[in-house]
């Protein structure tokens, strides 16, 4: 297979030359993994513990070194990027306690004693985007090998260096060989071998509906078990009532954290009528003031886009004549710069306002009340997450209940945190990651009745 050359999407200069993985090398990878696994159930939960402890322990110590690689491979910004290795290094210490609490149930019955066992799941693999390399590779790995699971991951083809890295660190921290691989290569190759191979017996997938849908698919010939995270159009739902300075200081890192390729971008404000023009005031210098440019440099928000193509992608959703309220900076030169945009007023069909755009685009809608406000907002095939801001604490519980999405903040924009359930409603995906019940993604349910009757 060719090497695949990393680019510094700030710079279009090269990173790094990474090793394809060929379907051969990839079977021989599930084979390993089929070897590990009998061992690795086996080990004894507060063994596993310590394992995973270890793990996170490494992982932190080389923290700097992984958020240098993200910002040069994939453009992160550099603060961002060591939010998100401390986030792989947090979650693996968070499913660290989960061996010695993978608890069953004693079920009452006649006849005799009746107990659950979470069982492992077999080989599991983690197909990763490339927006959040790092965070979403340790929302997959840790909880599968919490649950005793051996792990294979396939990186975006674009973004494989921190993930790579991370497997190495696996094996320094003591895990066994074989419990953790990464193997580096295109989804069509990799990713195909993992859906298709019956040895592998769960997919967690993250990525766009479209291949999602197609991913979904192959797991069906075999019933292969699948977690799906995919694309997004969230809402950002801000009535007259709110705290409007705060919702339009917050609401451009919402929409442009990570120069919006993030599936949980707000990218539609909906901003009830009476306070719109105010709220369009307050929102300009917010949108000015976002520090758009080099991602190594200290105090900088927003990089560039992952690719020239995914820019131009960006782009096509604004084209000239497009209704540009207005927009943020973005350098000259090298790099896939896209400035931050803003759109109003809107056409209900125009694609920027009902697709995914994955970039630093947001468009703006006024809305007249409470009901067309909930009705705007679930007229979308997608479902992942959501802000409403209001000083109603009763509309507050409304609202976030009748919005169809995963996750919903008020009078916040958080999305993830490892402590709590993160996915999506509709086609936003399937199954949830984090917090405290993730394991059962990774566990079957074993029913055991042993009878008491001589
Ligand atoms: P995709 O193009 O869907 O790719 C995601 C991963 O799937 C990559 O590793 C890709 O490999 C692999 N892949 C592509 N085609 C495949 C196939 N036919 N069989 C098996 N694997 C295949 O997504 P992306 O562009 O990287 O990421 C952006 C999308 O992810 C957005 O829609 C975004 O909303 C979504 N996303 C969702 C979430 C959550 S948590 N819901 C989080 C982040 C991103 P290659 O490297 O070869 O492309």
């Amino acid at each position: 297979m060719p090497a695949f050359t990393v680019l510094n999407p700030a710079t279009e200069e090269p990173v790094a030359e990474v090793e394809q993985t060929s379907a051969a090398q990839a079977d021989a990878a599930i084979t390993r993994a089929v070897a590990a696994q009998a061992a690795w159930r086996a080990v004894a939960p507060g063994d596993r513990a310590a394992l995973l402890r270890a793990f996170a322990d490494v992982v932190d110590a080389h923290i700097g070194e992984l958020a240098e690689l993200e910002t040069a491979g994939s453009g992160h910004p550099a603060g961002q990027a060591r939010w998100e290795a401390g986030n792989v290094r947090d979650v693996l210490r968070y499913y660290s306690a989960a061996p010695e609490r993978l608890c069953g149930k004693q079920i009452p019955v006649p006849g005799g004693l009746d107990v659950t066992f979470h069982e492992p799941v077999g080989v599991v693999g983690v197909i990763v985007p490339w927006n959040f390399p790092m965070p979403i590779l340790g929302w997959g790995v840790a909880p599968a090998l919490a649950a005793g699971n051996p792990v294979i991951a396939k990186p975006a083809e674009r973004t494989p260096l921190t993930a790579v890295r991370i497997g190495e660190l696996a094996l320094e921290a003591g895990l066994p060989e074989g419990v953790f691989q990464v193997l580096p290569g295109k989804g069509s190759v990799v990713g195909q071998r993992l859906i298709g191979h019956p040895d592998v017996r769960k997919i967690v997938f993250t990525g766009s509906s479209e291949v999602g849908r197609e991913i979904m698919a192959g797991c069906a010939r075999q019933v292969k078990r699948v977690t799906m995270e995919l694309g997004g159009k969230s809402a950002n739902i801000v009535f007259a009532d709110a705290d409007l300075e705060k919702a339009a200081a917050t609401a451009p890192v919402a929409a442009f954290d990570n120069a919006g390729q993030d599936c949980c971008a707000r990218s539609r404000i909906l901003v009830q009528r009476d306070v719109y023009h105010r709220f369009m005031e307050l929102l300009e210098p917010a949108v000015k003031a976002v520090a758009v440019g080099d991602p190594a440099r200290e105090g900088t928000e927003m990089g560039p886009l992952i690719s020239a193509e995914h820019r131009a992608k960006v782009a096509s959703y604004v084209p000239d004549g497009a209704p540009v309220a207005f927009r943020g900076s973005a350098p000259e030169g090298p790099g896939y710069w896209y400035p931050p945009t803003v759109l109003a007023p809107v056409r209900p069909d125009d694609p920027a306002y009902t697709e995914e755009v994955f970039g630093p685009v947001v468009a703006v809608v006024p809305f007249e009340d409470e009901a067309q406000a909930v009705a705007m907002a679930n007229d979308t095939p997608y479902g992942l997450s959501g802000s409403v801001w209001t000083r109603d604490v009763g509309r507050a519980i409304r609202v976030a209940r009748a919005v169809e999405t995963g996750n919903l903040s008020v009078n916040s924009h958080s999305s993830v945190r490892y402590w709590t359930p993160f996915g999506g409603f509709k086609q936003s995906g399937l199954g949830r990651e984090l917090g405290p019940d993730a394991l059962d993604a990774f566990t079957e349910t074993k029913n055991v009745f042993i009878a008491t009757d001589s």
